[in-house]
């Protein structure tokens, strides 16, 4: 048996829990919550991830597997789920690596201004990263959008699970302005069993 440490607020472990049900491995992996931040790492984490984030995959047989596109294009591999195809590897880890830099820019706007005292936090500092966010999102509607049209893969994963956290922790910056086709995908993705099963709502 797996164990995963996991938020439900977390949109990496998220990533890691749409991969278990798409691929129907969710009986495999046991969820241990861990509450940590950066400032006050969980003693489990530390124990199991280098860097102290989640996710983190406690294997028996091998050791602990981090971070989230790890374990998710292992989980595949095990599986043989087909959501890193060979014939479009490339385009589907550098969308991947678009929704997971969407996560890490809203996480760390998260982090400014819930860690550190209101007087310190830097304005600056947080628009720059959600105009890191506001050109992805535009580079999605103008270059991707026939590739998350296509069959399922590890980057509309990505991408799902990002936008499903804009809604979650920045809702009043309102990501749909202006992306209608972008917003019209992300509400088919969003009523997929996996994407409701593991909505943190
Ligand atoms: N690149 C990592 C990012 C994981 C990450 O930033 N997780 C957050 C929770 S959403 C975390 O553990 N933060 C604690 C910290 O940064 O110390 C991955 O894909 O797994």
């Amino acid at each position: 048996m797996y164990k995963l440490l996991y938020s439900p607020a977390s949109p990496f472990v998220r990533k890691v829990r749409v991969v278990l049900e798409e691929l129907g491995l969710v009986d495999d992996v046991e969820l241990v919550e861990v509450a940590t931040t950066p400032l006050a790492p969980a003693a489990e984490v530390t124990a199991e991830h280098a860097l102290r984030k989640i996710p983190a995959l406690i294997r028996p047989e091998g050791c602990t597997l981090y971070d989230s596109r790890v374990i998710t294009r292992y989980l595949d591999a095990r599986a043989r789920g087909g959501l890193y195809p060979e014939s479009h590897i490339w385009e589907t880890l550098t969308l991947e690596a678009t929704g997971d830099g969407i996560m890490e820019a809203a996480v760390l706007m998260v982090y400014e201004k819930r860690l550190r005292p209101e007087d310190k936090q830097d304005h600056g500092w947080i628009e720059a990263q959600w105009g890191k966010i506001e050109n992805a999102l535009d580079v999605l509607s103008d270059r991707w959008m026939s590739h998350l049209a296509g069959p399922l893969d590890a980057g509309q994963i990505a991408i799902g699970c990002a936008l499903g956290y804009l809604d979650f922790r920045h809702p009043e910056r309102e990501w749909r302005t202006g992306r209608g086709a972008l917003d019209d995908w992300y509400a088919v993705f969003a009523e997929r069993a996996s994407m409701r099963r593991t909505s943190p709502f």
